[in-house]
C-alpha cells in the first residue's frame, strides 16, 4: 500500500507522506524549457509524451509520494467545445458559451477529445518510478468550473456577479458540468489514477446558496468517486466553515488552505487532513521554512496527515527551498 493510501485508509500517522499542489509546473527549469518550445498550453496538455514527461519531472527531483497528472481543470470546458486559451499575464481566457452545443456533446466525443490525458495517466501509472506512489487524477469542482465557464476569465481579474442571476442557465450548466466531471473522473480512474483530488479554488467567493452550488454538487462527485473504490480529496479553498463542509461532503481527506488555523482544525475534523503551509513561506529563507514546516508536522503528529501546501507552489520558488522542505519532512520523527 502507498504511504498516502496507508494514511487515508489505516490512519497511519508515522509515514509523513508528501506531494505538492502544482508540483509539475513553472518553478521547474526543465518544465520551463519544454514550455518555451510549446506556446499552446492546451496542446501541451494533450501531448501524451510531453505531459507524461512533465508529470515525472518533480518525481525524479524530489521523490514525492504522488505524481499529479500534468493537465488543467479547464480541460473540461475545452472537452465540451468551449474555446480555452492561456494568455501571458492574463491567465485563462474562455470563448463564447453556447449551451445548445454543449448540451449535445456525447460521452464518446468528450472522451475522444481528452484521450491523450488518459493515455498519459496510463503511461505514468505503469512507469517503475511510480512504484509505491499514488497517481493523482483531478477535476475542478462544479462551482469553480461554472465560474470560469460563465465569467470566461479568472475571477481574480474580474467577476461579474450579475452573471449568476440567470438561475435557469446556471442550474442547467451546473448539471451538464456535473455529468461530464463524472465521466472525466471515471476515465482517469480507468486509466490508472489511484486518487482523485477535487479543486474548488473559488469556493471562497460564494456567500449565499452554498448548499446548492457547492455542497450538493460536490457530494454527488464524491459519492461517484467512492463508488469507483478510489479515495477522494477535496480542496474547498477559502470556504468559511471547513467542518460543516466535511460533515456534508464527507471526502476521504480534506486539503486546508493557508488561512485555516491548523491547531483549531485538528480538533474539529476527524478525517485525514492534507496541506496548509503558505506557499509564500517557500519564498523566504531556509530557517523560516524549516520552522513553519515543523509547526505543521508537530500539530498533525497524531492525526493522519499528508504534507502539502495551502495552495499551489509559486512559479518564483527556488528549487533549493523545495529540497529543504522535503529534507525537513523526511527527517521528522
Ligand atoms: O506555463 C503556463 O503559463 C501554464 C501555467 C499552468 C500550469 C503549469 C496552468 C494554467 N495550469 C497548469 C497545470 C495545472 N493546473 C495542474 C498540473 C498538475 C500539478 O502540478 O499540480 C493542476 C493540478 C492545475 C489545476 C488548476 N488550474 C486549478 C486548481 C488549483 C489552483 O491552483 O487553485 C486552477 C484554478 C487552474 C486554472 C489555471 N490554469 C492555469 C492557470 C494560470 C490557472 C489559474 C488562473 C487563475 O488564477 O484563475
Amino acid at each position: 500500500m502507498t504511504p498516502i493510501q496507508d494514511c487515508i485508509k489505516n490512519k497511519n500517522t508515522n509515514l509523513n507522506p508528501i506531494w505538492i499542489m502544482r508540483q509539475a509546473g513553472r518553478y521547474l527549469p526543465e518544465f520551463r524549457e519544454i514550455r518555451a518550445k510549446n506556446t499552446d498550453f492546451i496542446k501541451l496538455c494533450l501531448n501524451e509524451s510531453l505531459s507524461t514527461e512533465i508529470t515525472l519531472q518533480p518525481i525524479r527531483r524530489f521523490d514525492f509520494d504522488a505524481a499529479i497528472i500534468f493537465s488543467d481543470i479547464l480541460m473540461l470546458p475545452f472537452g465540451l467545445g468551449q474555446e480555452v486559451k492561456f494568455e501571458k499575464g492574463l491567465g485563462p481566457k474562455l470563448g463564447e458559451l453556447n449551451l445548445d452545443l454543449i448540451e449535445n456533446v456525447s460521452k464518446d466525443e468528450f472522451t475522444k477529445k481528452l484521450n491523450p490525458i488518459y493515455k498519459s495517466i496510463s503511461n505514468i501509472s505503469t512507469n517503475t518510478i511510480c512504484k509505491n506512489k499514488d497517481v493523482i487524477g483531478f477535476v475542478g469542482a462544479p462551482w469553480t468550473i461554472l465560474v470560469y465557464m460563465i465569467n470566461k476569465m479568472s475571477p481574480k481579474k474580474n467577476l461579474t456577479k450579475e452573471i449568476f442571476k440567470d438561475k435557469l442557465l446556471t442550474r442547467k450548466l451546473l448539471s451538464i458540468i456535473e455529468k461530464f466531471l463524472k465521466i472525466h473522473i471515471e476515465n482517469q480512474i480507468k486509466a490508472g489514477a489511484t486518487l482523485i483530488q477535487i479543486f474548488d479554488s473559488w469556493a471562497g467567493l460564494l456567500e449565499n446558496n452554498i448548499l446548492e452550488f457547492i455542497y450538493e454538487p460536490t457530494l454527488n462527485l464524491v459519492n461517484h468517486v467512492k463508488k469507483l473504490n478510489v479515495p477522494v480529496i477535496c480542496f474547498p479553498r477559502g470556504i468559511k466553515d471547513y467542518k460543516s463542509y466535511c460533515d456534508f461532503v464527507k471526502p476521504n481527506m480534506v486539503n486546508i488552505d493557508y488561512n485555516v488555523d491548523p491547531k483549531k482544525i485538528v480538533n474539529e475534523i476527524q478525517i485525514p487532513i492534507q496541506g496548509g503551509l503558505d506557499p509564500k513561506v517557500l519564498l523566504t529563507d531556509k530557517e523560516n521554512l524549516h520552522r513553519e514546516t515543523i509547526k505543521y508536522l508537530q500539530i498533525f503528529k497524531d492525526h493522519p496527515y499528508v504534507f502539502n501546501l495551502g495552495h499551489g507552489i509559486l512559479p518564483e520558488t527556488k528549487i533549493e527551498m523545495v529540497e529543504e522542505l522535503v529534507k525537513t519532512i523526511r527527517g521528522f520523527k
